[in-house]
């Protein structure tokens, strides 16, 4: 049996922050035993180790290094190409019955799933370093936060994990020495990072994660998809929270009024730009500040609804954005940053598609290939990313470390839709409001392989990171509603409609504080609306247009309900559900009822 001994290729005092907890020390040696890795790297999380690893990372090409004027302590990192988004065909939910994984998750038998995969992990760390990542999910001091230990022969996991959570004797001191304290099990190992063998299991009953042949962020961060929505979704509804796909804004008005809002979008939808807003000229001295970018964790109190982020850090997708659309990214961006699939400039700098300025003359492309401006090819991949610390964000939240979380007025659900969905319109109520985020659908992204522009249902943004029977996560979220007294309104929005000329009819970014305000006022039951038949919809003069530069015509086009593209709508949510095979709660289905005859009315 391979012994624990600290690794002996770092310098002394790097890589042996071994800790206490016998049962965290018998698994990674078991780990140990099977991977064979040359080395065990326990991770601390601190500059000292950080600064080594990078440097290790830029002798190997992991990384290479940026001008440090222009990004000061900001590198790159290429992926392989084959290999540059979440792969959700090969992404398993591993409960013991089919069942319990539900219509919408693959599924694989917990036992045969586990050999495969330590057929596959036998020997695969050999001449490699195995790293031991301890991490917290969630500020120090909440109810809500979870342990995680990530195992790693991936440098550039270990960098990126060290921005995304809380990483090192934080975690350590947390779990403590109890043997039964809950802690999630994560295995990642990159093989040789080929698409056969590459496989995302989770095993919801054992809090546990194995990763194979994979180095893409959304695979391997365990913390993240893995942790804190799939396996984050399981642990919710066995303990009575919600862990969801949202982001999480708090907005302010210049009385000093405060309000917070979640809201789910699908994969690159703009949830980080969404989040970091900056009102427009027209609402001076309103602020919006950034609790979340991607995760929400949200437990009933009092009544109420209360959210936390569980990261400490945004994985964002970068092209298109710029000055133009996300300032405070930019900002957060401009340092301290690692970057995923960009190109590379001839003076070191990072180039791509949107951002501000014009293109360079000429550059390495993502692949890292000459690019021209007359390239047909992509400077930087459509789902390039940046890793950055959330403490970068000039709009940060005042509250984001408040372990109570911080009291959620609003949900928004939305997605991309070139047509059907208005701007934004109100659920009747609460169980109206789960019936608008179950049959939400939007265009697909490159943030997953496959198609990308195609219509999917996506409920509540959360159809590949749901980690169990997704009717019985409709049935948690229809129970929730017994123990609020104070519940969040609940809101559609679509950004992405489109005019017969194939155009956006809504400018999008800033402008979207409009909406927002619309959202507050009607939370504060200040805000005017109209009833329709899908919920209250905004009328002509409820939204506040001064100053915005858009046509009435635009307006009236963006709020309006055509019947004809209704009746298809409401047809596909009956096809969505039928699909998932008597699963879906009556009330549910009664709401759909419901809508279907308010359109007769
Ligand atoms: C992400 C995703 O990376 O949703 O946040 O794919
Ligand atoms: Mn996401």
């Amino acid at each position: 049996m391979k012994n624990l001994a600290p690794a002996i290729f770092p310098p002394s005092g790097i890589g042996d922050a071994k800790p206490a907890n016998q049962t965290v020390l018998d698994w990674v040696n078991e780990i140990a035993t099977l991977a064979e890795p040359e080395n065990i790297f326990w991770c601390d999380g601190s500059d000292r180790e950080n600064e080594f690893l990078i440097a290790e990372s830029l002798k190997q090409n992991v990384l290479i290094n940026l001008n440090q004027k222009k990004v000061p302590n900001s590198h790159l990192h290429r992926s392989d190409p084959n290999d540059v988004a979440r792969v959700e065909q090969f992404t398993f939910v591993c409960t013991p019955t089919k069942e319990e994984a539900g219509p919408t998750n693959n599924w694989s038998e917990p036992g045969e799933t586990y050999t495969k995969l330590r057929g596959l992990l036998k020997g695969a760390m050999g001449g490699r370093t195995m790293f031991v990542i301890p991490y917290i999910m969630g500020p120090p001091d909440s109810p809500l936060t979870k342990v995680g230990f990530e195992i790693t022969d991936s440098k550039y996991v270990v960098l990126n994990m060290r921005i995304m959570t809380r990483m090192g004797e934080i975690a350590v001191k947390r779990l403590g020495n109890d043997p039964n304290a809950e802690w999630n099990r994560g295995v990642h190992s990159l093989l040789d990072v080929n698409p056969e063998r590459r496989f995302i299991c989770h095993f919801p009953q054992d809090n546990t994660i194995i990763s194979v042949g994979s180095g893409y962020g959304g695979n391997v961060l365990l913390s993240k998809k893995c942790l804190a929505l799939r396996i984050g979704s399981y642990l919710a509804r066995k303990q009575g929270w919600l862990a969801e796909h949202m982001l999480i804004l708090g907005v302010e008005s210049p009385e000093g009024k405060k309000h917070y809002v979640a809201a789910a979008f699908p994969s690159a939808c703009g949830k980080t730009n969404f989040a970091m807003l900056i009102p427009p000229e027209h609402f001076k001295g309103w602020k919006v500040t950034t609790v979340g970018d991607d995760i929400a964790w949200m437990q009933v109190r009092d009544g109420r609804l209360y959210a936390i982020n569980p990261e400490n850090g945004y994985f964002g997708v970068v092209p298109g954005t710029s000055y133009k659309s996300n300032p405070n990214a930019m900002r957060s961006i401009s340092h301290d940053t690692l970057y995923t699939n960009v190109a590379l400039t001839d003076d070191d700098d990072v180039w791509w598609e949107g951002k501000d300025g014009d293109p360079p003359a000429h550059a390495i492309d993502w692949r890292g290939n000459d690019w021209t401006p007359n390239s047909k090819e992509k400077a930087a991949h459509p789902n390039s990313r940046f890793t950055t610390p959330m403490l970068n964000n000039p709009a940060l939240d005042s509250d984001v470390e408040k372990g109570g979380g911080v009291p959620i007025s609003a949900i928004i659900f939305g997605g991309r839709r070139s047509d059907t969905v208005p701007l934004v319109f109100q659920a009747f109520d609460w169980t109206n409001g789960v019936y608008l985020g179950a049959t939400m659908a939007s265009e697909t992204t490159a943030a997953a392989t496959g198609a990308v522009g195609k219509v999917r249902r996506d409920p509540m943004a959360m159809l590949p990171f749901c980690g169990y029977n997704i009717g019985d996560y409709f049935q948690h979220w229809l129970d929730i509603r017994n123990r609020l007294t104070n519940s969040p309104r609940i809101f559609s929005v679509n950004w992405f409609r489109k005019g017969v000329d194939g155009k956006f009819l809504w400018p999008g970014f800033g402008e979207n504080m409009r909406v927002l305000k619309w959202i507050i006022d009607r939370c504060e039951e200040s805000g005017g609306a109209l009833k329709s038949p899908i919920g209250w919809l905004p009328g002509p003069h409820d939204l506040d247009l001064a100053e915005l530069d858009i046509d009435h015509k635009c307006v009236a086009e963006l709020l309006c309900i055509d019947h004809e593209e209704w009746q298809k709508e409401i047809t596909e949510h009956k096809q969505f559900f039928d699909s998932l095979g008597g699963v879906v709660p009556e009330e549910l289905l009664e709401q759909r009822e419901e809508l279907v005859a308010r359109f007769k009315q």
